[in-house]
């Protein structure tokens, strides 16, 4: 029987303590604050008598059609969603500040770039690019790294990745390179992965594609976080100073606090534990106020070095190595606020490669250029008005003039009679010559054609120069990486095109992953347009290991702690961590918390089946004597620490926790990276060790994959 509704009362529930009554779902009244909480209403204004009943005729009799509140808050709600990005469909921002460093009027006019220590807000964007708006945030996939500055002369927004290169050197086949990497369309699955026919079958009949691959298959494309990984404007762009004057210049973002992944393995367990990890992390970091940050690097260069260089600076699948021409750092990012609602600002965000100031110009890489059509497009189709401008996280922060009107959801609407120009009532804003935009006046000509310039046409050799480039550590990943994609690929004549393509690049590469298949033949290398150089210079800036921090600072450390715990490790680890910079958490069986030695209860942060270890960047193991019996037949406590050991991280451990090493099966292998910890100093020196983050030497023993 439904319950008899009760008597209308118009005070929203305020805060628990002087709350009077509150109606429950079955309509009673428990008791709610009275007085002057505001009054819930409808959309239109209207005071609202009852949101927890519908219309009925009767007390169990159907809805009326009447019931207009009824029908607003469903309609509304019916309509929440927008479609998702066709790419980088998951993502998240924050919201910070760039500092110009110096004046840098000698190349660029833009504003931004000509006051030393100017601050101009900004707000980012990181994102996946394969998978949909619900996807995991550990895929293997490159990370979007888009800027939008709020400059005094209009938006620039450097709609970037984490990775320099891209797998097309036209914009016209970004639609295949997307299709084939998306869930096959008759199954809709996989979701998130590259690892299938589709994409393989893709890229292994693109050869333009191999130094992108290296990239992706790389550790590059399981960052630890948003925070510690580079991003790249990719294209080769233009400085255009006040002479209009040019310059080419290639933008690089550095994180302070150094490069870092994770291991596969360890992906693919995060995405289980915490699929969220990254925005998770993003967002403790700046609500901690640990805010993080990124310097702007420049690579500058003219026409002359341009016709010089080996490769064409305007195809997007080549680098200009830093080892060749070195960076410039000019100013700096600083994220320090998140977003107050993720839809109103993450989700309506409009990023547009062709938002550039006066003094940024385009060059002519004919995937920039395709990527300044379809910006535009994809917004009207997203955000549904070319009002979308008007969205406070999109409009300018600087004045701004135009005369374009009406449309849907019009928000700021012209006042007054003008609303063209010219015009005889002298009212109204004028185009500029002197302060306005002027594109560069490059000379350009040649015949209408469909062609891919011949400069275009080496796609070996950087991709041998990146894989030359990489630490022994960092080439397994990503033979083992292409071994695991590869093998989730059904038709076997893609992965022998495949195989012919790594040959090209580094044979003993394409030997290695040929053999981890189980090919009986190797096939013959791919041909190539243009035969791989092997002269060219490893570049280390390409090694995240070589760029990888050296302290733990901004990194976490988990304490698995019980009963009895030592309560002078705990304390010397927690003051030791922060000291660093670094965060902790500590993981008990029970979340409540522990008693430590000292009869001192401490509050953990997780228990033991939501804080493996794969959730940190290094551990230790307090249990006490007594305990430790308890935790030898709980696999979560057992992966624990076998799982931290296969990841190659530093372990801590007090003696007490000896039983739980041998369960795990280490106690046998300890190595340089498992440390006893048994007063302050040993704690101090454990700390000096974790800012090398992982013992890559214990990694052939433990055959990490
Ligand atoms: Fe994008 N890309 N892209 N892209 N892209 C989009 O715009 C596109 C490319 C990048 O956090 C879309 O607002 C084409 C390269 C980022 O909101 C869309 C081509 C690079 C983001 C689009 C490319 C990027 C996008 C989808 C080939 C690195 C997310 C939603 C010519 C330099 C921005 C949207 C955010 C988003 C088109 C290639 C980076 C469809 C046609 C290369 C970081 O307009």
């Amino acid at each position: 029987m439904a319950k008899k509704p009760s008597a209308p009362n118009n005070s929203k529930p305020a805060a628990i303590h002087d709350q009077k009554a509150i109606r429950g779902n079955g309509g009673e009244l428990h008791q709610i604050a009275e007085g002057d909480t505001p009054v819930l209403t409808t959309a239109q204004g209207g005071p609202v008598a009852d949101d927890q009943n519908s219309l009925r005729a009767g007390e169990r009799g159907p809805t009326l059609i009447e019931d207009f509140h009824f029908r607003e808050k469903i309609f509304h709600f019916d309509h929440e969603r927008i479609p998702e990005r066709v790419v980088h469909a998951r993502g998240y921002g924050a919201h910070g500040f760039f500092e110009t460093y110096e004046s840098l009027a000698a190349y660029t006019r833009a504003d931004v770039f000509q006051r030393a220590g100017e601050r101009t807000p900004a707000f980012v964007r990181f994102s996946t690019v394969a998978g949909s708006k619900g996807s995991f945030d550990l895929a293997r996939d490159v990370r979007g790294f888009a800027v939008k500055f709020y400059t005094k002369e209009g938006n620039w927004d450097l709609v970037g990745n984490n990775i320099p290169v891209f797998f097309i050197q036209d914009a016209i086949k970004f639609p295949d390179v997307i299709h084939a990497v998306k869930p096959e369309p008759d199954r809709e699955f996989p979701q998130a992965q590259s690892a299938h026919d589709n994409f393989w079958d893709f890229i292994s009949l693109t050869p333009e594609s191999m130094h992108m691959i290296m990239w992706v298959m790389s550790d590059r494309a399981i960052p630890r976080s948003f925070r510690f990984m580079e991003g790249f404007g990719v294209h080769t762009f233009r400085f255009v100073n006040a002479k209009d004057e040019s310059t080419f210049v290639k933008f690089h973002w550095k994180p302070k606090l150094g490069l870092q992944s994770v291991a596969w393995n360890e992906a693919v367990k995060i995405n289980g534990a915490d699929p969220d990890f990254h925005r998770r992390d993003l967002w403790q970091a700046i609500q901690s106020g640990n805010f993080p940050e990124w310097e702007l690097h420049v690579q500058l260069f003219d026409q002359d070095f341009a016709d010089k260089f080996e490769f064409d600076i305007l195809d997007p699948t080549k680098i200009i190595p830093e080892e060749v021409l070195p960076t410039k750092p000019v100013g700096r990012l600083v994220l320090d606020r998140m977003p107050e609602n993720f839809f109103a600002e993450t989700e309506q965000v409009a990023f547009m490669t062709q938002n550039v100031p006066p003094g940024i110009d385009f060059s002519d890489d004919p995937l920039l250029q395709g990527r300044n059509f379809s910006y535009l497009d994809t917004q009207l189709k997203r955000l549904g008005s070319p009002n979308f401008t008007h969205l406070p996280i999109n409009a300018p922060k600087c004045p701004f003039q135009h005369f374009q009107q009406d449309g849907h959801m019009a928000m700021r609407n012209p006042v007054g009679r003008v609303n063209y120009q010219p015009n005889s009532w002298g009212e109204g804003p004028r185009e500029s010559p002197m302060k306005g935009f002027r594109h560069f006046a490059s000379e350009e000509q040649g015949p209408k054609l469909r062609i891919r310039a011949e400069s275009f046409a080496d796609h070996y050799s950087q991709a041998r120069q990146f894989f030359i480039s990489q630490t022994p550590p960092e080439q397994r990943h990503i033979a083992d990486a292409l071994t695991f994609e590869l093998s989730k690929v059904q038709a076997p004549v893609i992965r022998e095109r495949m195989i012919a393509h790594l040959l090209n690049i580094d044979e003993t590469l394409g030997t290695k992953v040929g053999h981890a298949l189980g090919l009986k033949v190797m096939p013959k290398p791919a041909e190539a347009a243009v035969a791989t150089r092997q002269d060219l210079d490893p570049s280390p800036a390409l090694s995240i290991i070589e760029r990888g921090p050296k302290r733990f600072e901004g990194r976490k450390l988990g304490i698995l702690a019980t009963d009895g715990a030592d309560a002078a490790l705990v304390n010397a680890l927690i003051a030791a961590v922060t000291e660093q910079k670094a965060a902790f958490e500590l993981v008990s069986p029970k979340v409540g918390g522990f008693t430590a030695s000292d009869g001192k209860w401490i509050v953990a942060h997780q228990m033991l089946d939501g804080g493996p270890s794969v959730l940190y960047d290094a551990v230790a193991l307090l249990p006490s004597a007594e305990a430790v019996a308890d935790l030898l037949d709980v696999a979560t406590a057992r992966d624990f620490v076998a799982d931290a050991f296969a990841h190659c991280k530093y372990i801590g451990y007090a003696g007490a926790a000896l039983p739980l090493l041998q369960r795990a099966g280490i106690a046998e292998t300890l190595d340089e990276g498992t440390i006893e910890l048994t007063d302050a100093e040993s704690v101090a020196s454990f700390l000096k060790e974790l800012g090398k983050l992982r013992v890559w030497a214990r990694e052939p023993s433990v055959k990490l994959k």
